[in-house]
């Protein structure tokens, strides 16, 4: 029993991550299918004790599939994304290609449920629902239950981003690269084109006309979308840092009312999908270049791979039964 699922893009560091957490979370489901690009179709992949062949994603795929989880890329999800909610499937797309389309839900489900409200399995309709991209995600995992307490009127975001928000290749071009470096070899430069062991760079998105990389770009616009509030004040500067696989941001937040910092711990200890880590290192600190109370510095950490892609997408496939 349960609805039909399909994950597209299976063999990647979120696809493999998607069946992870549908496992964790005894997500039911009737029937599964496992769908990559041609290169890696024919694969067996183990889940649940049964052996599945990897399926070449084509035109026909979402036939009878009631939820299909998208981690391919872009432009896989422009292609086979609409076609999908067609046949009336409903898409939850981790890509950035529908974000900020109106009328797709951009959705954190601790945050925003009420952005896909009414769309739900077994209507007979297909849908399409956006993953954030993971900074936007971890960032307002922390910041938005301040936001709601005392209104924030401006964020600044630093992020120290792991190989994991690069694909499975990254990770493995970060373990490379770490061997030869200690081995006084040049490091192997594919993904990157640059060394990344021992290295930080700035984020490897392409660097828009004003100057900000499209991460940096995708921490303001969604925060806007996802908070609906076109006016709060966003700026980020995203970098890439030798770690495997959890982001970690620092964020400053300037609010309309007062919030002091024991009331800041009290508020984010009840968030849910939070711990608090606060053993003064980890820094949730009054902003002491803000008069006041009405600045707030805190360091937060999130599993990219999980509550920044693959968890965030199947709590949304939860709320769709
Ligand atoms: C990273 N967040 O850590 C990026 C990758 O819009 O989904 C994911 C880009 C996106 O590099």
């Amino acid at each position: 029993t349960g609805p039909s699922l399909a994950v597209v893009g299976v063999t990647g560091a979120v696809g493999q991550e998607f069946l992870s957490v549908l496992q964790d979370r005894d997500f039911p489901f009737r029937s599964i299918k496992m769908l990559a690009s041609k290169r890696s179709a024919g694969q067996n992949l183990n889940f649940l004790g049964q052996n599945y062949v990897v399926e070449e994603l084509t035109r026909d795929s979402f036939d009878d599939v009631d939820i299909a989880l998208f981690s391919a890329g872009g432009s896989i999800s422009k292609e086979f994304g609409p076609l999908a909610v067609e046949r009336g499937t409903i898409v939850v797309d981790n890509s950035s290609a529908f974000r900020m389309q109106e009328g797709v839900p951009l959705v954190v489900p601790e945050v925003n449920p009420e952005a896909m409200e009414g769309i739900k399995v077994g209507r007979g309709k297909g849908a399409l629902i956006a993953n954030p991209n993971c900074s936007t995600i971890i960032c307002l995992m922390a910041a938005t239950p301040l936001h709601r307490h005392s209104k924030v009127l401006r964020m600044v975001v630093s992020t120290y981003q792991a190989a994991s928000g690069a694909g499975a290749a990254a990770m493995r071009e970060l373990e490379q690269q770490t061997h030869e470096v200690l081995e006084g070899k040049p490091p192997t430069c594919k993904i990157f084109q640059r060394q990344y062991a021992f290295n930080l760079f700035s984020h490897n998105s392409a660097v828009l006309p004003n100057g900000y990389n499209e991460e940096e770009m995708k921490l303001v616009k969604e925060t806007r979308k996802i908070w609906n509030d076109t006016n709060v004040k966003v700026t980020a500067t995203c970098v890439r840092v030798p770690v495997m696989r959890a982001h970690a941001e620092s964020i400053n937040l300037q609010f309309e009312n007062p919030l002091d910092e024991d009331t800041a711990r009290d508020i984010l200890k009840k968030a849910p999908g939070l711990v608090i880590i606060d053993d003064r290192t980890s820094n949730i600190r009054r902003d002491v270049s803000q008069e006041g109370n009405y600045g707030l510095d805190i360091f937060v950490c999130g599993d990219q791979i999980r509550k920044g892609a693959a968890l965030n997408a199947v709590q949304i496939a939860e709320m769709l039964l």
